[in-house]
């Protein structure tokens, strides 16, 4: 493979994607030797086939604020690959977002779903819409509207989108909503859905819960427990609310969560009613952690800075792409940090990655780590498909089994001769063989 010819004209193609090219180079780099090893793979042109989206949708999302005042902002679908089953992923809305970091989501999204041994092909989806301050009436008219495109190319076997960063149970109830009203079915179109309405019980903790898991499989191999470590997490969103009730329930201790406006240390930990106010201060809309500071005075509010030069044991990203970077991982070395746990999609730069490897560093991608989500997303439709709903025991016994499953596909994929385990060519890899091998058999399409 040549890989930084096809990075190249990727570039002159897809100017300015920076996300978008930053996802694409980092798998190429990881699979380039498989590759090269599999001669049918570059005959039938899969890279050149896996790196575009099979389509795009955008459309204009308009709808009137409480004051009567007309709003217009950009709605987009990207499904990427359906080779191994329909389109999965998640819906973001956030300020940020653009074409090029939906399609860095819609990419890993492929291999993040092919790793979870569940048939989802990939997708991503959102909106540049700022749910920031906005009343619910606000958010159900938003929702409305952006479905009223949206559902054209959405459907139980076609593409099943559910929540990111700005979506959670409310807003993908609204989508629901109209999603149902426009189609005349009652499907498992979207996943994260109500309890009463054919959601799956324990797909809110799910990506924080089963990137816990995946940390404890990943202490295992390296002979240790999770008992009694500091674990430093960002963000304060669902995933960090997940990750931190489970981290405290297999006796860890959890000093740190972080927002837009700075980090909080609570050196006694956050856990059971501090952990459930996390909750509250993301439900208030205001997207700062300060208050937690005010609240609880056993902690510390450092504003405008990240928690990696916090001295800890594991560090688990769980806030947004590239919110830890070279001179964090450093810190984060310095201080005598013994894993990382990306569970944010893309949460490390290229360069923080590098420095852990090069340190020999236990470094779990987001797209291995953060699978939990979307893999209990899978089994939401399964229990939608059959018409039944599973226990917490029983969805909690798959998603035990499912991260021990994408454990064991990075090590098979990712042992290095001296024995440290390349998570990251791990996951890479094993996702890349599974879709590449089915759109090989499938022909050129
Ligand atoms: O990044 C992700 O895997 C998600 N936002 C969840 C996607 C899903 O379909 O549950």
């Amino acid at each position: 493979m040549k890989t930084e010819k096809i990075l190249q004209e990727l570039e002159v193609k897809h100017p300015g994607e920076k996300e978008y090219l930053q996802a694409v180079r980092e798998v190429l780099l990881s699979i380039e030797q498989v590759y090269n090893e599999h001669p049918e793979f570059e005959k039938a042109k899969i890279i050149e086939r896996l790196v575009e989206p099979d389509r795009i949708l955008t459309f204009r999302v308009p709808w009137t604020d409480d004051q009567g005042e007309v709003h217009v902002n950009l709605g987009y679908r990207v499904q990427f690959n359906n080779a191994i089953g329909p389109y999965k992923g998640g819906l973001r809305f956030h300020p940020s977002v653009t074409l090029s970091i939906l399609k860095f989501l819609g990419f890993e999204q492929t291999f993040k779903n092919a790793l979870t041994t569940l048939p989802m092909g990939g997708a991503k989806g959102g909106s540049d819409f700022a749910p920031r301050g906005k009343s619910d009436a606000e958010i159900m008219r938003f929702c409305q509207s952006f479905m009223i495109e949206a559902h054209k190319v959405l459907g139980p076997n076609m593409d099943v989108p559910a929540g990111d960063i700005g979506v959670g149970g409310r807003e993908v109830g609204y989508l629901f909503g109209m999603y149902k009203k426009l189609t005349h079915e009652h499907t498992g179109t979207l996943t994260g859905k109500g309890m009463e309405f054919g959601g799956s019980i324990l797909r809110p903790e799910a990506t924080g819960f089963g990137a816990c898991y995946f940390l404890e499989q990943m202490l295992a191999d390296a002979g240790t427990t999770i008992k009694g470590k500091t674990i430093a997490v960002s963000g304060f969103g669902n995933v960090a609310w997940g990750a931190v009730k489970k981290a405290n329930e297999l006796g860890a201790k959890v000093v740190t969560i972080s927002g837009p406006d700075g980090y909080v240390y609570d050196p006694e930990g956050i856990s059971g009613e501090k952990n459930e106010y996390m909750l509250e201060l993301r439900a208030s809309g205001n997207d700062v952690v300060a208050p937690y500071a005010e609240k609880y005075p056993s902690a510390t509010f450092v504003p405008g800075r990240k928690p990696w030069e916090v001295k800890v044991d594991i560090a688990m990203p769980c806030a947004t792409q590239n919110e830890l970077g070279e001179e964090d991982a450093k810190h984060l070395v310095d201080n005598g940090v013994q894993f990382v746990v990306e569970v944010s999609n893309m949460g490390c730069t290229a360069e923080a990655i590098d420095y852990f490897i090069g340190h020999k560093l236990p470094f779990a991608p987001g797209k291995a780590a953060n699978s939990g989500g979307v893999a209990t997303s899978g089994l939401e439709m399964t229990q939608n498909a059959m018409h039944i709903s599973w226990t917490a025991e029983e969805v909690d016994r798959y998603l035990h089994q499912i991260m021990s499953d994408v454990h064991a596909q990075c090590l098979q994929y990712g042992k290095d001769a001296d024995g440290y385990i390349n998570y990251v060519r791990g996951a890479n890899i094993a996702g890349f063989m599974k879709v590449a091998n089915a759109m090989l058999a499938q022909g050129v399409i």
